[in-house]
């Protein structure tokens, strides 16, 4: 019987044969000057890309693509870096009272974190685990003032009793809210589990009052975003709260992380999920920004679409913008327009982020861009780092990989 041959050709590479049988015999070779429009003539796939998925045919003109630059922080104690001290995982900074405010995950705990095993009710699981919510002050940005603790761990049973973190603040009507993970089972069981509990004050400097309520709550035990709902960001667009989100999903070992949408009318909800959900197919922690008529995003760490700058022009339909790499990690920008529910966002320049290189904690750095449309500098559109060759050494072959390697070179040779 003769075997059947399937032809799985995917619509996209049908798409390319076809564009290619279609092209013309007898056009001119593509201009030397790239052209600043797109050229009236025949495009291959990438050209048509070039001219259609990016604000403009270069890096350097598109007004969503930078560099990031780094700056380490003053004023931060880190207990020479034993890891009993961990700062991550920043909210936005806002500008009030005539200084810059954050609030950041603290951890400050007798040891390191030494796993979902080891815990106890002093010892921490994991970096974020035994935290509370903290906040410092600049007068420029750089060197910072830790004023100390924003929302403590409330009592059991309330939400958060475990360790509060991944905080973001949101400014409405005058008063200030924060949001944050609100972890109430013991680590040793389902590990990054939580949802989102909110705090309220008139005041960035507090007092905050708990509401002790959920206020995003995990989905459905089979949905994607049934077991964490992490990093939540709010900001106000289109005259409600547009809260963006993180979940964990798919499962151990290899997690999937994609991100959501949930929009309220009021600060202390209902929120109500997107029902496009997941609406960001990549990424880790949440950061985006009004600019234009819709909202970017960093997509960072995760997913096919990691390092990535995105947009949506409805603030919903994510497409990518730009390319770029080293990305601030769990970055907390300066976002001057979050809360103004701006026709026509400006972007973003600077702001907090942070590093978990350092085994046992994190540390808060800032980082600086060009993501706006108020400012062009040009040394921020640069379109590569160099590394030395150092860092790339850092990233060798494991031993196997090695002798996978060996193998095959002996094989080649017939021994
Ligand atoms: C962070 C965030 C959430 C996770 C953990 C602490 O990068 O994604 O906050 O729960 O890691």
């Amino acid at each position: 019987m003769k075997k059947k041959t399937s032809l799985s050709v995917s619509g996209f590479a049908l798409a390319v044969l076809l564009c290619s049988c279609s092209a013309p015999k007898d056009q001119s070779g593509f201009p030397l000057i790239l052209p600043k429009e797109k050229p009236g003539r025949k495009l291959s796939a990438a050209m048509e890309r070039n001219y259609s998925a990016y604000m403009a045919p270069r890096p350097e003109h598109n007004e969503l693509y930078s560099q990031f630059k780094y700056t380490e922080l003053k004023g931060l104690d880190y207990s020479n870096h034993d890891g009993t001290i961990t700062r991550r995982d920043p909210s936005k900074v806002i500008f009030a009272n005539g200084k810059y405010y954050v609030w950041y995950t603290h951890r400050h705990t007798p040891t390191p974190p030494q796993g979902p095993e080891r815990c106890t009710d002093t010892i921490p699981a994991r970096d974020w685990d035994l935290s509370e919510i903290w906040y410092a002050t600049s007068e420029d940005g750089f060197t910072w003032e830790e004023q100390g603790v924003a929302i403590p761990r409330p009592p059991k049973p309330n939400p958060g009793w475990r360790s509060v973190s991944t905080t973001d603040i949101l400014e409405w009507k005058g008063k200030y809210y924060l949001y944050y993970q609100a972890f109430q089972i013991h680590p040793s069981k389902r590990g990054d589990d939580c949802p989102v509990a909110v705090s309220y004050a008139d005041s960035p400097d507090g007092p905050w009052t708990p509401t002790n309520k959920i206020v995003i709550p995990n989905g459905a035990k089979d949905e994607w975003d049934g077991y964490s709902i992490h990093d939540p960001y709010p900001l106000v667009y289109k005259g409600k709260i547009y809260l963006y989100y993180k979940s964990d999903f798919d499962g151990d070992p290899r997690w999937v992380r994609m991100q959501g949408l949930a929009i309220a009318d009021h600060p202390l909800g209902p929120f109500k999920k997107h029902p496009l959900n997941p609406i960001i197919n990549s990424g880790h922690e949440t950061t985006l920004f009004p600019f234009k008529e819709g909202i970017a995003a960093f997509v960072i760490k995760d997913g096919n679409e990691h390092f990535t700058v995105q947009y949506a022009r409805d603030g919903v339909n994510f497409e990518i913008a730009s390319i770029t790499e080293l990305m601030p990690i769990a970055a907390g920008p300066f976002v001057p327009d979050a809360f103004t529910n701006t026709q026509f966002g400006k972007g973003i320049t600077w702001g907090i982020c942070h590093n978990t290189w350092v085994k046992g904690h994190s540390l808060l750095m800032r980082f600086d861009c060009d993501l706006s449309l108020d400012v062009n500098d040009p040394l921020m559109k640069a379109h590569r780092y160099s590394y030395k060759p150092e860092f790339y050494y850092e990233h060798g072959l494991k031993k196997e990989q090695r002798k996978r390697i060996e193998d095959e070179t002996r094989k080649l040779k017939g021994e």
